[in-house]
């Protein structure tokens, strides 16, 4: 009793709006499986998909979406090892190759192969979306599938960027962009690490969030007059953060960070704004020997992982659950820097 019509939103231009309508449900190839998404979180790069802030085409037209909890409803032939039934989660990495020299290193997100959902293949903002089997997150049966959604982009990521980090327990990072989705998510799997946590955010909403999820203290962006300065002092020593995990959609602390970490010091950049430069003085990187670094998504260890952290009660997703049918608004909201967390959307709705 799969339908063969279903509920979906369309971006049908490159700067949207995004359109709610009735699309047809697809098959899943050979190596596939189509989940019935029940919940799916909204990330800020679906936003930037739908308004073509990135060097790389989209699909159009494009349904977004990475961050979709379901049920295995149907799966192709060669699918052996996920049932019908079974607790999937469709997430950024759709698909890759499995061959290629990255792939077979676990650096799958590198594959130039890779499919991304809500980006060069249709992603979950619909009721029906399809992903490659091996790329199929596989969800614990008592996890709850609306408050683990966010984890299959947001918690994956920032899981992922920590490690990066190369932090170990009782050291301190600096959170940019705490009060977002990633950054909210950031804070819980840091204080599971055993790290203490410096968010940075703008605005009293924020700053509530960040200190009940546990950070040790925090730098509103819009209002310090020296921000680097209020970092440093947020630190036992005064000598500033051992890393710090930048989430931030703007450019801005792209050019500031460096300044307030710790000589040694790990800067990892997850945000991906439009069109944005990093920089730091060259005389100053060397000499404190600063590292800079990106860090994409997760493979499919880094997956399984951070969803244990899930299933073992660490990790508090601060979301709130609206219709699939008022993306827009969320859009709206995101662009202005209004959301504290996630935003989940029940495609029923
Ligand atoms: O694999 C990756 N690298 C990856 C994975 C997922 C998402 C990268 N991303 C990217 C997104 O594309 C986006 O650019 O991470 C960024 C953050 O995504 P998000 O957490 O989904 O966005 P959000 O919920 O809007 O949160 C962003 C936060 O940054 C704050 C905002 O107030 C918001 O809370 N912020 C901004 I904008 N400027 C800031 C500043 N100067 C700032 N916080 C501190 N200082
Ligand atoms: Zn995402």
């Amino acid at each position: 009793d799969i339908p063969s019509e279903q509920w979906a939103q369309v971006v049908e231009k490159t700067g949207g709006p995004v359109a709610y309508k009735r699309i047809p449900v697809q098959k899943p190839g050979p190596d596939e499986v189509l989940v019935n998404i029940k919940y799916s979180g909204v990330c800020h790069t679906d936003l930037h998909a739908m308004m073509g802030d990135w060097p790389l085409d989209t699909k159009l037209p494009l349904v977004g979406g990475h961050e979709g909890a379901g049920v295995v409803v149907a799966r192709g032939e060669l699918v052996k090892d996920i049932e019908i039934g079974d607790y999937a989660g469709i997430k950024w990495l759709n698909g890759s190759c499995l061959s290629c020299s990255y792939c077979q290193n676990g650096d799958e997100p590198l594959c130039h192969k890779a499919l991304l959902s809500g980006y060069t293949v249709d992603g979950t903002f619909q009721e029906y979306a399809i992903a490659k089997a091996a790329h199929v997150a596989r969800i614990p049966k008592e996890c709850d599938l609306e408050a683990v959604a966010p984890i299959l982009c947001a918690g994956i990521t920032v899981y992922k960027g920590l490690k990066e980090s190369n932090t170990r327990p009782g050291q301190t990072i600096a959170v940019v962009g705490a009060g977002g989705g990633l950054g909210s998510i950031a804070l819980q799997y840091a204080k599971a690490m055993g790290l203490h946590t410096i968010a940075i955010d703008g605005g009293d909403e924020k700053r509530d969030l960040c200190l009940k999820l546990g950070a040790s203290a925090f730098v509103d962006f819009t209002k310090t007059k020296d921000l680097v300065a209020d970092v440093r002092a947020a630190t036992g020593d005064g000598e500033g953060p051992h890393a710090a995990l930048l989430v931030a959609a703007q450019e801005k602390p792209f050019q500031q960070a460096t300044q307030y970490l710790r000589s040694k010091g790990v800067l990892v950049c997850i945000g991906l704004p439009a069109g944005a430069q990093l920089s730091a003085p060259v005389f100053d990187t060397v000499i404190r020997m600063i590292t800079i670094k990106g860090s994409y998504v997760g493979n499919r260890a880094d997956t399984a992982e951070a969803l244990d952290f899930f299933r073992r009660g660490l990790i508090t997703v601060p979301f709130k659950t609206i219709g699939l049918s008022q993306l827009q608004e969320v859009y709206t909201l995101m662009h202005e820097g209004k959301i504290a967390g996630r935003i989940v959307v029940d495609p029923t709705k």
